[in-house]
């Protein structure tokens, strides 16, 4: 099913699974911002009613919101790359990913968005890890595996990041025009870690700004060894693609 949307020039991506708890407040806290910004909400047909509360805010906003709702879960990368797709057949300038359980702050968006809309950047990360470790209610082994995630990346492909598998962004949509989709094969936080150095190898400009990053209090975490797995070999594959040009 998709609600289609006819809309403003910033989209913010929002992929959802099992978010009821939280994905009302995110809507509406979008809503109210300046700039009159649009949402696509990319479901995976969670089964806790997610959709349900989308589709009534979307009678709300008909003209901002649009849901496509995928039917089974495929997972975050794949979820992006299709509301990537969507904001460039749909004409957006700017293109925001945020998640949906109020781990990023949605009134932070306008400061995401302002470096990319005054040409002063073409990726933005919300980062966790400058000035200072704004992260809060993390268990201490948690932070310790994204800090050393961001300390590996760096080391093995020298992208000039801190907070490597951030998901709270701003990109323009040349960013992701340069960008052949189907190359891009991560689906956990290596797709981050993708998207920055497929872009930064390209030459675009990447900034961060630093945000404070809540742990959720409603809804299951989707973290699991198989995405550390797959970061841990991401990085790796990226390096060797860049040094035989295959990127
Ligand atoms: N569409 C879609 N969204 C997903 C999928 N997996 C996770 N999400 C959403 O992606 C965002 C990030 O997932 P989280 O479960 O919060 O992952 P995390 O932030 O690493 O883990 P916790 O916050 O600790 O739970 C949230 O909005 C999720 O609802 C998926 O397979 N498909
Ligand atoms: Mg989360």
């Amino acid at each position: 099913m998709q609600i289609e949307s006819s809309g403003s020039r910033t989209l913010v991506i929002i992929p959802t699974y099992q978010e009821a708890e939280n994905i009302r407040s995110v809507l509406l806290t979008v809503m109210g911002l300046p700039g009159e910004l649009s949402v696509l909400v990319v479901d995976d047909g969670s089964p806790d009613g997610t959709r349900e509360i989308v589709s009534e805010t979307v009678k709300r906003f008909p003209d901002r919101i649009c849901l496509i709702e995928r039917g089974k879960k495929l997972g975050l990368g794949t979820a992006y790359l299709e509301g990537f797709e969507y904001a460039l057949r749909h004409g957006y300038d700017l293109v925001c990913e945020m998640d949906a359980d109020l781990s990023h702050n949605p009134a932070d968006l306008p400061r995401l968005i302002e470096p990319v809309a005054a040409d002063r950047a073409d990726l933005v990360i919300g980062s966790r890890y400058i000035e200072g470790v704004r992260i809060i209610n993390w268990p201490l082994s948690r932070l310790i595996l994204s800090y050393s995630a961001g300390i590996y990346t760096r080391l093995i492909t020298r992208l000039p990041i801190r907070d490597v598998t951030s998901g709270f962004k701003c990109i323009h949509r040349r960013v992701l025009e340069a960008i052949p989709f189907e190359s891009v094969r991560s689906n956990g936080y290596s797709f981050q870690i993708e998207i920055n150095y497929r872009a930064w190898k390209k030459g675009f400009r990447l900034l961060e700004v630093p945000i404070v990053f809540t742990e959720r209090t409603e809804g299951q975490s989707k973290m699991s060894k198989a995405i550390v797995h797959e970061a841990i070999f991401k990085v790796w594959e990226l390096r060797l693609r860049s040094l035989f040009r295959m990127l």
